[in-house]
């Protein structure tokens, strides 16, 4: 149950935080991605390690859904 309320947040959060203003401005290339780099201006202290293992997918760019669902299991504190 847990499993499939979690796997629901991360796709309703990934929705919202793919349209939210905040998320929107730390994409500063706007190529619908997060470097490391862009994530550092939201997170400062956010350092290569944190970043590999938000990027599940290991394909080097962390998305919108993996960034939600970072969010979502404590990795990242949520964005105002
Ligand atoms: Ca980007
Ligand atoms: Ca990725």
């Amino acid at each position: 149950m847990n499993r499939l309320i979690y796997a629901i947040g991360a796709t309703l959060g990934a929705a919202a935080i793919a349209t939210s203003a905040m998320a929107h401005e730390m994409d500063t290339d706007e190529d619908g991605l997060y470097s490391l780099a862009e994530m550092q201006t939201e997170y400062a202290t956010l350092t290569e390690e944190q970043y590999a293992e938000i990027d599940t997918n290991a394909d080097g760019a962390v998305d919108p859904a993996e960034l939600a669902a970072a969010i979502e299991n404590g990795v990242l504190p949520a964005m105002d």
